[in-house]
């Protein structure tokens, strides 16, 4: 059960760090920088040790995961880390037939189309998922005062792999379910919100400093309808956890429209993608929230000078910001050159100095 008070979370070595003075609109010696999917991917460490094990396997084996987890802090000096796994974990734990296929992503065996199927989805207990909490547990003691942001996937972004069956780019048989049986559609994402809620907690009672609620895909709505069908179920997500006092951050992508939305549904930052400058973001999104972001994630291929010169192009936009986390504007493509990560981790960390 969840019976610790949220003055039991044992994260207290990570409270001054950069990242966290961000994420609560403090003052900082620095802009914190971390990356998404800087675990794994790019990282020639990484192909190591994953050699041999399955991707859903492996994020169920707690030294593995930790390894995996500091393989970016150390090779970077990012200012926070995040917890190695995927949005269907949580899926996956509770008996969904789903596998993540190599160069794929997940593939789910029964997508959800009826009221039937939603039998498939029954609520997470904290020991469905024990391996999480001992692999954060041993994070937490390793990284000492670099905090650590534990995530989920959001109703949507999660229904849209269930009901597609997999990676989706027109996401047609979601819209088809939510237009057709907005009923279904509701209760579908109502035990979405109830596994995420209980997949977050585990991670913060086991330690994490931050969440990072990722609705990935949401941004193929328009406002009204991410209004009215999908805003509801992630307020209740961050609505959960509050209590915790943890940021909680949410992120996706080509989401220019919703921002204001998504800062609404009850987040501390918001995540930003890069088609948008961060000023106009920040208007957006209105007062009393960080943003996070959002340098184009292609712009590391480029040779270093252009690489600054995009950095610069985010910073200069992110200088009257209370709040501003550098990151991405979503995740470290696979080809991406490690050095060219370390670099921008350093100049970033040059330029904001105070
Ligand atoms: O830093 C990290 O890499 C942490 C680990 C991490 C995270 C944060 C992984 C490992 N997955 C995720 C989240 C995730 N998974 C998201 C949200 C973030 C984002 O938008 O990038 C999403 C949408 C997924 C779903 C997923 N899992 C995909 C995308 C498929 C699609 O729809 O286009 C893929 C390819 C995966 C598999 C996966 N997850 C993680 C890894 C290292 C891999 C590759 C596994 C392999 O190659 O075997």
């Amino acid at each position: 059960g969840f019976e610790h008070p949220a003055s039991a979370v044992p994260n207290s070595a990570a409270r001054d760090s950069a990242f966290l003075k961000a994420c609560r609109r403090e003052p900082v010696p620095h802009t914190p920088v971390w990356f998404m999917r800087q675990a794994g991917r790019s990282l020639p460490e990484y192909r190591e040790v994953r050699r041999g094990t399955a991707m859903l396997e492996s994020c169920m084996m707690p030294e593995l995961v930790t390894e995996i987890t500091l393989q970016p802090v150390r090779r970077h000096g990012v200012d926070a880390a995040i917890y190695f796994s995927d949005i269907v974990v949580p899926l996956k734990a509770i008996g969904v037939d789903l596998d993540i296929k190599p160069g794929v992503g997940p593939v789910v065996a029964h997508p959800i189309r009826s009221r039937a199927d939603l039998a498939q989805l029954r609520a997470l207990e904290p020991d469905d998922v024990s391996y999480v909490t001992e692999a954060i547990r041993m994070l937490v003691a390793e990284l000492g005062a670099t905090p650590l942001i534990g995530f989920a996937g959001a109703p949507f972004t999660l229904a849209s792999y269930l009901v597609e069956g997999g990676p989706s780019r027109n996401h047609e048989h979601t819209k088809a379910l939510m237009y057709g049986d907005p009923q279904l559609w509701s209760e579908l994402l109502d035990r979405l919100a109830v596994i995420t809620s209980a997949f977050l907690k585990v991670q913060i009672e086991a330690g994490a400093s931050a969440v990072q609620l990722f609705d990935s895909w949401v941004g193929a709505l328009k406002p009204a309808d991410y209004r009215e069908r999908v805003m509801p179920h992630s307020a209740k997500v961050f609505e959960s956890v509050a209590g915790y006092g943890v940021p909680r951050i949410h992120f996706g992508v080509g989401t220019g429209e919703l921002l204001g939305l998504m800062g609404e549904a009850g987040a501390d930052v918001v995540g930003v993608d890069w088609r948008i400058p961060l000023d106009e973001a920040a208007r957006r999104v209105g007062p009393g929230r960080a943003l996070q972001g959002n340098l184009d994630p292609a712009v590391l291929f480029a040779p270093r000078e252009a690489l600054r010169a995009q950095a610069d192009q985010v910073l200069d936009a992110a200088a009257g910001l209370e709040g501003h986390v550098f990151n991405l504007g979503h995740g470290v493509l696979p080809d991406t050159d490690p050095a060219a990560l370390t670099a921008l981790v350093e100049y970033v960390h040059e330029r904001t100095a105070r």
